[in-house]
């Protein structure tokens, strides 16, 4: 029986798409060559079609081919659900980084650097901030890495949005343009106001249109168990990397720390 409600997972335990992807990701392009007979395999080395069996390989590569591809554009979305199917009764899990109060003169830090990289002083926003963003709505099935699933209904702004408004995450301290994807940094770093908990997150997965900021749970201000005032919503990974209660935002090109990722789970947690 588990007494807490701490995401700790056994290897076991983790999806098997998860576990698949990080099999396919050891054996890699050994495991396809045995078994892809000799012949098939010159075959698919002198087609001309190879274009799209190597694209994978060459993706990886491409950061930034990627972030323009679904930053910029309304592919690869999760599937989403009339409001009716979402849970009367979300459930809760986690609460690293929620034990502590959260701070009456709580306010949205942004740490932002100059172009050359030098600290400047943090953005300090509040709700009403966020809030004056377009409201986007989002009913989809929330996924957490133990192994169950929910179909929840969040309100929040779009993470790129606000990155547009604020003019963050960039180097130039411009707004991010999808003319100019070298100009972001690599990762986006969440932590709660007490530093208990933290995520690590890629540019792209941000950048994501589904991607939000959220501030109402089944149409009321998220609870504190859910992370208010506002918590990241990234349906593209799995809960733990959906930071509730966020405190201070910044960017960097070095992957952030990451709480689960320090425990020994994959760092991007991608669905
Ligand atoms: N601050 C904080 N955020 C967190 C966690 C946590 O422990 N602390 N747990 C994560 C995990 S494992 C999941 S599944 C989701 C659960 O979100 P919920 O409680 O709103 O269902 O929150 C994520 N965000
Ligand atoms: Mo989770």
């Amino acid at each position: 029986m588990k007494t807490t409600n701490e995401p700790d997972l056994p290897e076991s335990d983790l999806p098997e798409s998860v576990i698949r992807r990080r099999t396919l990701k050891a054996f890699g392009w050994f495991a396809l060559a045995s078994v892809v007979p000799v012949g098939v395999y010159s075959w698919i080395q002198n087609s001309p079609n190879l274009a799209g069996i190597r694209k994978p390989l060459r993706k990886m590569l491409d950061v930034n081919e990627d972030i323009a591809s679904t930053y910029f554009s309304n592919n690869h979305l999760v599937r989403t659900y009339p409001v009716e199917a979402a849970a009367r009764v979300p459930r809760v899990n986690g609460f690293d980084g929620l034990r502590t109060p959260l701070p009456d003169d709580w306010k949205l830090q942004i740490d932002r650097q100059g172009s050359d990289g030098e600290p400047q002083e943090p953005l300090l926003l509040t709700m009403d901030d966020v809030k004056a963003l377009p409201r986007q709505e989002l009913v989809y099935d929330f996924k957490c890495v133990e192994g169950w699933s929910q179909i929840q209904h969040w309100s929040g702004v779009r993470f790129s949005d606000f990155m547009e408004r604020y003019q963050l995450g960039t180097r130039s301290g411009k707004a991010p343009s999808p003319d100019n994807t070298d100009d972001l940094y690599k990762f986006v770093g969440m932590e709660t106001p007490d530093k208990g908990y933290y995520v690590g997150i890629d540019m792209e997965s941000a950048m994501h249109p589904q991607t939000l900021l959220a501030y109402e749970l089944n149409g009321e201000p998220i609870n504190n168990q859910h992370g208010a005032p506002v918590r990241l919503l990234i349906p593209h990974k799995y809960g733990v990397k959906n930071l509730k209660r966020i405190g201070r935002i910044f960017f960097s090109d070095t992957r952030p720390r990451d709480f689960w990722a320090e425990r020994g789970y994959d760092y991007y947690l991608g669905l």
